[in-house]
């Protein structure tokens, strides 16, 4: 059975759907400190869970017959930099919590995402290479980057099969962001249905990789379907979908919304988005286990604005 821990954030929700359609709605058990999330209610099991309660966690996996553990839970790079040791505690004991729950129980496997933020200002910038100068500046960086060194060390250390992928921004509909730098791609679109403007907190050519949600689930179902020994990373693979600026996805919108307007105030968040990469190349998620994204961003706005308009109860 799958655990997913963070069920109800915005890949947890999505994540926990999709497992729950591939693996049968019981054999997925959803968790997370907060309450069931609607999309989630009635979808299959769901128990509250504080991920930092390694006791409570072992219980949990052992009275549930868990054999594959999906770590969301995390603090990020916005939230994280107003506190940042509270940050670095949740990301990673959680992690290592599991980690350790994995190899004390033979777990099969191990899921836990990290992201684009472990490159810091001196990475390349354009299509950042899997192995390259690696100096985040962000807590969440730092604590992804750490987090991905313990992945590897339990791999090669226990035999613990962890896997893990470097998410760039990632834009959905059917769950909220969790306090991300990239969460401005996801607000433009609710603001553009419901105000017609956005004030945008990164300035007009901040260019950041991204990732319509529906490829960052295929993107983890694949790798967590691939047979192990095509599995070359044990750090966290480089992903990417796409990448835009402010200017291009307002763009987008306003040709399918043609009054839409947008006005730049950056704010502290400026700062972590310039720190990050432009383009990543993932060139060997491809060789590895045949990655390749769908969508761009004009196929993910026509879905996202599709998509709302029916949430929103639009015409
Ligand atoms: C964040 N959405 O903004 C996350 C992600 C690459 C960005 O890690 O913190």
């Amino acid at each position: 059975k799958i655990l997913v821990i963070g069920a109800c954030g915005q890949i947890g929700v999505e994540l926990t759907l999709a497992l729950r359609k591939m693996y049968g709605d019981n054999n997925v058990v959803a968790s997370d400190l907060r309450e069931e999330h609607e999309l989630l209610r009635g979808s299959g099991p769901y128990v509250s869970l504080d991920v930092m309660n390694k006791e409570m966690l072992h219980v949990l996996v052992i009275r549930h017959n868990i054999t594959q553990v999906y770590l969301l839970a995390a603090i990020l790079s916005a939230t994280g930099e107003k506190n940042p040791l509270l940050a670095w505690h949740i990301n990673m004991q959680s992690l290592l919590n599991v980690l350790d729950i994995a190899k004390e129980e033979g777990l099969d496997k191990v899921y836990w995402p990290s992201s684009i933020a472990v490159f810091g200002p001196d990475s390349p910038k354009e299509a950042t290479p899997q192995h390259t100068v690696i100096e985040p500046t962000t807590i969440y960086g730092i604590s992804k980057f750490a987090g991905e060194r313990w992945c590897e060390y339990y791999n090669h250390r226990y035999g613990v099969d962890v896997r893990s992928l470097r998410y760039p921004g990632l834009i959905s509909y059917k769950s909220a962001p969790g306090g991300g730098t990239t969460d401005y791609a996801v607000e433009i679109y609710h603001e553009a249905l419901e105000e017609g403007t956005y004030k945008c907190f990164l300035s007009e050519s901040t260019y950041l990789p991204m990732m319509y949600m529906p490829d960052a689930i295929r993107a983890t179902i694949e790798l967590m379907e691939a047979d192990s020994a095509r599995i070359s990373v044990r750090s966290s693979y480089n992903l990417s979908g796409m990448s835009f600026s402010p200017k291009e996805i307002a763009g987008a919108i306003q040709q399918r919304l043609p009054d839409f307007t947008i006005s730049y105030e950056p704010d502290y968040r400026q700062q972590i988005a310039e720190g990050w990469p432009k383009s990543i190349d993932d060139s060997l998620a491809a060789k590895d286990w045949g990655w390749k994204p769908e969508f761009d961003l004009e196929k993910m706005t026509d879905d996202m604005l599709k998509n709302l308009k029916v949430q929103k109860n639009m015409q």
